[in-house]
């Protein structure tokens, strides 16, 4: 039974709608997901924001792509979980809590409160019971008790190092956040410094964190090569050079053992342990040290930097020839990688060349090119593998050859072993800020305990205002007392590196209650799409793929990744350019929800591009998105305002252009699944619908029979465009006269014998050539099909004067004739 035509209803109203709509979702509770072990679940999550505002093109853009997916697979029948939360600590509360004199906790709440309204309005079907801000102490507290046990088994540990040190933020920077140099948000010079950190041993995952991106077939490639060059595995050996007059011994790492006997020096990193006794007697080494002490580590700008060096006045004898090679410090070599220390081959390295050229070193050709050309190594470097020379017993050996036996020498006078390095370093977890949630960690005078699980959360302190200060500065804080042997009791300082609280978010909403294991846990994860940048591809993407594992050797998930599937959406730009507020090319959502409706933003924006590509704003693509909505609408009122009145007595069904249009509806349907289904193509899929609306308006058949088959279009079409404009289309599906809600209805099965047509098209070529397209019944002998082909006048003509010596007949498809 259709809907009562209601006039006032008449004209498209998005926001009335939306409001309806978005009331009738809430008090039904429909997007409340629950465990259900009888249903094959869906968990569809998107990267949950920092609330640092409001909500920008970016998100919308993110939340719009995740929510098409999950009403999607909802419509499939299946049992879809989509949450959302907050990534609410960091640095720029603490800013702006010193800019605007009010605490972090206040300006986040705020925030929270203002996008949380702004993602309402835009339609998007999450279980908010599963809300939460990843500074809620009830949150942090499950994790400062995962950091307790990966303490207890040796997985965190607390070490001196090196660290960037951002002199205007106060704050140790990761070398990704060091740009040229400077801090990436103050833009000061960076300096190093050495203070005791927090680290987590993801190096000990290196080897898992690589293999298993083989088994991640439905993310990008590019995200997952991006992995596998930040894990960077390489094999070589460990070589250790014995010191002339001295007991130790310095170890160097390569790659290149083949290159040995053209080693001629080696170098050290200026923060190299075998330094420490040499600065007194040595101020040019000394001055070397403490000016790479100011400087970043950044690997980048290590590769790049002047390169400096100072001869260590040390010796070390070379393991296989005996020569004495000069120790030097140089500014290239990274304490972090491999063991501090290189060979250095000028011969077939190009640093090496240079710093040699630049400090008289010698150079010693040992490779030469595989096929017998010369290379001058007066030049450059030669840096390819080829074959080896003076090299002694090595000479004419390939890489592989010379490896394993340089390996087996070494080895048999215990001066080298084979050996895997990482460019992947421990995490390091610590951050000397406040807005973070506090390691769990006290000092009874010099020895480390956690804390016990007991006294969790450990609960960051509240402070107001423009003061706002690191823990190390709150006393009240810090100091406990003091123990049973008299000691003193002092609390860890440091917070959290946010990307801790990200690297676990997604298995929390899933749990039903705070902690894990959970058993509806089990049954939501792994998620099965997340969605969002492409900027997380390494650092966040990696160490939430780490803590998976760890939680998994742990016992408390299942499985061994948490996304199955990655969706990266592309940027959204501004007349060319990413849309961001530094640019000040931004448009604001809400200006757009305000004038059109969330609908049509979101249309555009599912519209305008695949999800993975950028997408260029356009006010008037924004428009003709309105525009489309306005008239479906219409149409469809009319149609029902039609269907209302008994069909016309004397209309005749037009039963070909029926069948046509039928054909139409159930080839839409198929096209439209397959493009959301496997390319997630809701581009096209909207431009099929729109094509297919078009047909609607434009048949005219009023007969009983007409006027099913276009309700038939009409109701494949709201049920197809329901994930992306969910408002408009729980209406229509309102006015077609259905009581259960649009959103729980089944997908559309395109029908199989309405795709079957009663005509064939039959290609016709002369000499392979296209010469036209005949239409033809169903049924026709070929016999009649080549008489028809051949008498057609656009085939005539290229046969006219030739003999035809072979008809080739592809039935139903082709015929080719070859005329000479
Ligand atoms: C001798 C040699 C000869 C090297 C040659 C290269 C070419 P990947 O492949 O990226 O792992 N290296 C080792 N430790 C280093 C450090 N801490 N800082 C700077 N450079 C370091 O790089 C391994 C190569 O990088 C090693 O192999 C070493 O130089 C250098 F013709 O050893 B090679």
């Amino acid at each position: 039974m259709a809907a009562p035509p209601n006039p006032e209803m008449d004209a498209y109203a998005p926001h009335e709608i939306e409001r309806q709509v978005q009331s009738f979702w809430d008090e039904n509770d429909c997007f409340r997901a629950r465990r259900d072990d009888a249903r094959e679940k869906f968990y569809c999550l998107s990267m949950f924001p920092y609330p640092s505002g409001s909500l920008h093109m970016g998100h919308v853009r993110n939340y719009t792509i995740g929510d098409v997916i999950s009403r999607y697979q909802r419509m499939l029948g299946k049992n879809v979980l989509q949450p959302m939360g907050w990534d609410a600590f960091g640095l720029p509360a603490e800013n702006a809590a010193r800019a605007g004199g009010i605490a972090p906790q206040d300006w986040i709440e705020r925030n929270v409160a203002h996008m949380k309204r702004q993602l309402k309005r835009l339609g998007y079907g999450y279980d908010w019971q599963r809300e939460f801000a990843t500074s809620d102490a009830d949150y942090y507290r499950w994790e400062q008790w995962f950091f307790t046990q990966l303490y207890e088994r040796g997985l965190a540990y607390r070490k001196e190092s090196w660290v960037n040190w951002d002199p205007v933020d106060e704050t140790v920077l990761a070398n990704e956040q060091v740009i040229a140099g400077c801090g990436w948000r103050s833009g000061a010079r960076v300096e190093r410094r050495r203070i005791p950190q927090w680290f987590l041993r993801i190096g000990a995952y290196a080897e898992q964190l690589l293999g298993d991106l083989e088994h991640l077939a439905a993310w990008p490639e590019q995200v997952r090569c991006m992995q596998r060059n930040w894990i960077g595995r390489s094999r070589g050996l460990t070589i250790h050079f014995d010191l002339a007059g001295r007991d130790d011994a310095l170890t160097v790492f390569t790659t290149r053992p083949d290159t040995l006997m053209g080693a001629t020096y080696l170098a050290v990193a200026a923060e190299h342990p075998l330094l420490e006794g040499l600065l007194g007697d040595n101020p040019p080494l000394a001055e070397l040290v403490e000016e790479c002490r100011r400087r970043p580590t950044a690997e980048a700008e290590a590769m790049t930097r002047e390169k400096r060096g100072v001869d260590t006045g040390l010796c070390a004898v070379h393991p296989l020839s005996g020569d004495l090679l000069p120790v030097w410090c140089a500014n290239f070599v990274l304490m972090e990688y491999g063991t501090g220390a290189v060979m250095s081959v000028p011969a077939h390295d190009q640093r090496d060349w240079e710093f040699a050229h630049d400090y008289g070193l010698a150079r010693r050709q040992v490779i030469r090119p595989a096929d017998g050309a010369e290379a001058d190594v007066a030049q450059g470097a030669f840096t390819d593998k080829g074959v080896l020379c003076n090299s002694g017993p090595y000479d004419g050996m390939d890489f592989a050859a010379a490896f394993d036996a340089i390996l087996r020498d070494l080895a048999a006078c215990e001066h080298g072993e084979e050996c895997v390095s990482y460019r992947l370093k421990d995490w390091g977890v610590s951050r000397q800020r406040y807005w973070g949630a506090p390691i769990p960690a006290l000092y009874h005078g010099a020895e480390c305990r956690m804390a016990d699980a007991d006294d969790l959360p450990v609960c960051l302190p509240r402070q107001h205002g423009a003061g706002v200060l690191p823990l190390s500065q709150l006393p009240d804080f810090q100091d406990l007392g003091s123990d049973g042997e008299g000691r003193d009791i002092v609390r860890e300082t440091d917070t959290f590196d946010t990307f801790f609280e990200s690297s676990w978010y997604y298995a929390r909403f899933a749990a039903a209650g705070r902690d894990l294991p959970d058993a509806e846990a089990a049954y939501w994860l792994p998620v099965d799409c997340y969605v969002g940048g492409i900027e997380h591809a390494v650092l966040h993407l990696l160490y939430a793929r780490f803590f998976y594992k760890l939680m998994r050797d742990f016992g408390l998930v299942a499985g061994d990744e948490p996304f199955t599937r990655l969706l990266t959406q592309g940027m959204v730009l501004k007349d060319g350019a990413k849309m961001s507020k530094s640019k000040g090319n931004t448009v604001d959502p809400e200006r757009y929800i305000e004038k059109y409706g969330a609908d049509t933003v979101r249309l555009f924006l599912m519209f305008a591009a695949p999800p993975e590509q950028a997408l260029e704003w356009s006010d008037a693509g924004v428009e003709g998105g309105f525009r489309f909505l306005r008239r479906l609408w219409r149409q469809v009122t009319r149609h029902c305002r039609a269907l209302a009145a008994p069909a016309p007595a004397e209309a005749r069904p037009d039963t070909a252009a029926c069948r046509d249009l039928r054909r139409r509806i159930h080839a839409t349907i198929a096209k439209v699944s397959d493009d959301y289904a496997r390319r997630h193509s809701f581009n096209t899929a909207i431009a099929a619908n729109m094509e297919l609306s078009n047909a609607l308006a434009r048949f005219g058949d009023d007969s009983s029979e007409g006027r099913k088959v276009r309700n038939e279009g009409y109701e494949a079409i709201v049920k197809m465009m329901a994930p992306v404009t969910p408002h408009v289309m729980h209406c229509l599906w309102r006015r077609l006269g259905h009581e259960t809600p649009l959103l729980d209805c089944a997908w559309p099965l395109a029908d199989k014998r309405a795709l079957r047509s009663d005509h064939c098209e039959i290609v016709v070529q002369v000499n392979g050539k296209l010469r036209d397209r005949l239409r033809l019944p169903d049924g026709c002998s070929r016999t009649l099909i080549e008489e028809r082909a051949r008498s057609n006048d656009k085939v005539r003509r290229f046969l006219e004067g030739k003999n035809i010596v072979k008809t080739i007949h592809v039935e139903g498809k082709l015929v080719n004739f070859v005329a000479h």
